[in-house]
């Protein structure tokens, strides 16, 4: 633990991998995060923005030029990668890494990439628990690319402080992000690639389906209208914009109750998901025990019901030790 105030990059991506699994180890490390947490509860915390969208609109690349922005502007930032291809971690996302490599001799950036699945208690819990370490590291920003196609990847972009949902032109993507639901998650939008043809057209487009959709919520006054930009991420235009309007909506939010709402949201999810985790481990462990084979043999046989069964395995793991 005594290296993650200090960023060590080494000590850092040992924590991560430690929460990520999900086990004791973990659960444990989490544990005395928190107590050194409660000793600072003044600090400021890490402001966490998701980036999700189609594979290919751009997210890494705007992740890379958003990185060199907030340097610029001597804030530290971590990146969260969540690849939902790759049930490896160490093997994830090795292009953008590479893409974002102009940054690994810096201590102030700190970038990983996570699988979506495999996680103990699943992705929201994983991706919660490394948020965790990357807070207590201390980053002022903590960027989390997701992609948007599986409903766990838009969850754990939707638990940002700020999410940004990215769309290119001519890919019939605003009636996408209106079918994917994506268009409800977007605190702000950027439509990526506006050296390509038709980017003005996508973005107006977007407007229209934001203003129809705000209209119709009855919180006007409190409502934040999403704004929708443009961009070339692989130029680094129109990310000055985006820096300020990330900002705006952050200010917004604080004023608002929503980030606190946001992180309220965040923890009941982490927890809840953790002990899923957990039941699920104590479950296992007492699933492998012989006298659980008997009782499964007796459901089987129509000797036994399953209730009582699943009572008796309730039971089982109740007394046992597992965690
Ligand atoms: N023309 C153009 N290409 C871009 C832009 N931004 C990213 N790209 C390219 O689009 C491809 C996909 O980008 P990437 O960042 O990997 O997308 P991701 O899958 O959303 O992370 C890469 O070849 C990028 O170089 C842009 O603004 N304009
Ligand atoms: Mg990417």
């Amino acid at each position: 633990m005594a290296g993650i105030a200090e960023r060590k990059v080494r000590d850092l991506a040992r924590a991560i991998t430690l929460v990520e699994n999900g086990g004791p180890d973990g659960l444990e490390l989490l544990r005395r995060l928190a107590e050194r947490a409660r000793s600072d509860a003044e600090r400021p915390r890490s402001h966490v923005v998701g980036i999700t969208g189609s594979p290919g609109v751009g997210k890494s690349t705007m992740t890379a030029a958003l990185i060199t922005a907030f340097r610029a502007r001597g804030q530290s930032v971590a990146v969260v990668a969540v690849d939902p291809s790759s049930p490896f971690s160490g093997g994830a996302l090795l292009g953008d890494r590479i893409r974002m490599q102009s940054h690994s001799s810096d201590e102030n950036v700190f970038i990983r990439s996570m699988a979506s699945r495999g996680h103990l208690g699943g992705l929201a819990a994983a991706a919660g628990h490394v948020l965790r370490v990357l807070d207590a590291a201390g980053f002022d920003v903590v960027v989390v690319e997701t992609v948007g196609v599986g409903q766990s990847e838009v969850e754990v972009a939707a638990a940002a402080d700020t999410t940004i949902v990215m769309l290119a032109p001519g890919m019939g993507d605003g009636i996408q992000a209106a079918k994917a639901g994506i268009l409800e998650i977007g605190d702000l939008f950027v439509v990526n690639k506006a050296d390509r043809e038709g980017a003005q057209t996508t973005a107006r487009d977007l407007r229209q389906m934001i203003s129809l959709a705000t209209s119709q919520t009855d919180d006007v006054v409190a409502a934040w209208t999403p704004p929708v930009l443009t961009a070339i991420a692989s130029t680094d235009t129109g990310i000055d914009d985006i820096v300020a309007a990330i900002a705006d909506h952050r200010a917004w939010a604080l004023d608002h109750g929503e980030l606190e709402r946001r992180r309220l949201a965040r923890a009941r999810e982490e927890v809840i998901a953790t002990a899923l985790g957990m039941v699920r481990s104590r479950i296992e462990a007492a699933s492998s025990m012989s006298a659980f084979e008997d009782s499964v043999s007796a459901v089987a046989h129509g000797e036994a019901d399953v209730h009582g069964a699943a009572e008796a395995l309730v039971d089982e793991m109740g007394s046992g030790t597992g965690s």
